[in-house]
């Protein structure tokens, strides 16, 4: 058994018995009201997932496993000469709560090569795509393709499911779908964009490194494929790609269903898919001004024609964060050293000054502060990666990370099928009072 596993199952023994006392002994106890206002309103604010892996304070952003962002940084082992950590140790701080030595993330790194083969069938059916279809599509499309390969669904068939163990089947559906999703965002985006040319993989390299290589991109692009993989990992439970990742696990569907569902929500534009939008946003108003970089009075009345033409400024507000996303302001410091005079990098900091006090100015959205996705798609850019409908993909290879780990925890712990009570709009008006 490899180091990971082991210790993770040590973790699941240790934790199983907080979950029954707590289920047994304080059942009762209540931790969330609801009212009308949430029911109708996307349940903002309604405390009712529970989560580990991360968890998001409206002010202080995110923290993964207990860790902020410039900490795990700082504190996971980085490959020789690197600045930004191993992916594959990030993956088992989460799954185990633990940073890992330098080994035991290196030890990952081996264990994902040895299950990083795309099977024929999954490149097959990518090919018969039509190549227009947008690359989520085709994200999509193959992980659910491979379902078939999942040992989860296997053992289940064969009558072999058993509440305590099943994790572990769950865990190595994840381990095999984490180690080939770089390898099929790498493939969709040659093929696509690159005029079919796929690159092997370099056995020699870790997830980041090889990333970059098969998307046949140049260093530093590998640091930035570890820190942006890093930083799209998880968001807690509550945002639409780890929510429907759970839901559909939770009717002891496998990961690869799981998976293939929440990259689908991923996929719109209010969530995953903002980051493209925000590129496409900027080139816009950039070639109305002849590709010139705009002023501030220019991008303000850019931003007040977008807001009055009924659309919202991607990049800006958030469901839950009330102040600058963590996530933007670590994306903003890679920037600030490796491309501080790029004018799109400029650009995007002159939004920063503009936008908040215009959103205020407008008075709806409860936050004016920008989310990671304002400033993704200026990394990319700056390194070539100019078709920003792949920029949605980028994002859902870092949020597999996180769903994954959540979904072998929510096996591990035995969570039932998710299944909230709904209310008619006649009940809401008589608990209203008003009918
Ligand atoms: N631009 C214009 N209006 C906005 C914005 C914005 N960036 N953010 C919120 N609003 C509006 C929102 O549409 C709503 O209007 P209405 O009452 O007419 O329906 C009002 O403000 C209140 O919304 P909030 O409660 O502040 O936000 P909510 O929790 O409903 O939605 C988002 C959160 C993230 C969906 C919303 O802020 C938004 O649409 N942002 C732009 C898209 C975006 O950047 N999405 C990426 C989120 C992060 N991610 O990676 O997933
Ligand atoms: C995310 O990373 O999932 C987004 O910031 C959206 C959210 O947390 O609601």
């Amino acid at each position: 058994m490899s180091t990971l596993k082991e210790v993770l199952a040590k973790k699941i023994d240790e934790h199983r018995p907080r979950t029954v006392k707590l289920l047994k002994e304080h059942g009762d106890v209540k931790i969330s009201d609801v009212t009308i206002s949430q029911a109708i309103g996307g349940m903002r604010g309604v405390k009712s997932l529970v989560t580990d892996i991360s968890y998001l304070d409206p002010y202080e952003g995110i923290r993964f496993r207990g860790y902020t962002i410039p900490e795990v940084m700082e504190k996971l082992p980085k490959p020789e000469g690197k600045d930004y950590p191993y992916v594959e140790g990030f993956f088992y701080l989460l799954l185990t709560g633990d940073i890992p030595t330098n080994e035991q993330a290196e030890e990952v790194v081996e264990e994902f090569k040895k299950r990083s083969q795309i099977p024929q069938y999954v490149i097959d059916i990518l090919r018969a795509m039509p190549r227009d279809s947008h690359p989520m599509t085709m994200f999509s499309s193959a992980i659910l393709a491979m379902q078939r390969e999942s040992v989860f669904a296997k053992n289940y068939k064969e009558g072999k499911f058993n509440k305590f163990t099943c994790w572990e089947d769950m865990y190595e559906d994840a381990m095999n779908l984490m180690a080939k999703l770089p390898h099929i965002g790498a493939y969709i985006y040659r093929m696509k964009y690159k005029g079919d040319t796929p690159i092997e993989p370099d056995f020699s390299l870790d997830m980041g490194s090889n990333f970059a290589h098969m998307m046949g991109m140049e260093p530093p692009y590998d640091e930035v494929a570890r820190m942006y993989f890093i930083l799209h990992s998880d968001h807690e439970s509550g945002n639409v790609s780890a929510h429907t990742t759970h839901l559909v696990a939770s009717a002891l569907s496998d990961a690869y269903y799981s998976l293939s569902a929440g990259i689908d929500g991923l996929a719109g534009p209010l969530h995953g898919l903002a980051n493209q939008e925000v590129l496409g946003w900027i080139q816009d108003f950039m070639d109305e001004l002849g590709g010139e970089v705009p002023t501030k009075e220019q991008l303000k009345k850019a931003v007040w024609d977008t807001l009055n033409s009924g659309q919202v400024i991607p990049g800006y507000g958030h469901a839950v964060l009330r102040k600058t996303d963590p996530r933007y302001a670590s994306q903003r410091e890679y920037c600030q050293k490796h491309l501080p005079d790029y004018p799109l990098f400029k650009l995007v900091s002159m939004l920063y000054e503009v936008v908040p006090d215009i959103l205020r100015e407008q008075g709806k959205a409860k936050n004016p502060w920008p989310n990671v996705d304002a400033h993704s798609g200026v990394i990319q850019w700056y390194y070539g990666l100019v078709e920003y409908d792949f920029y949605t993909v980028l994002f859902g290879i870092g949020r597999a990370l996180g769903v994954l780990a959540n979904i072998t925890w929510d096996r591990a712990l035995g969570y039932p099928i998710e299944r909230p009570k709904s209310v008619t709009t006649d009940m809401l008006e008589e608990s209203a009072g008003i009918k």
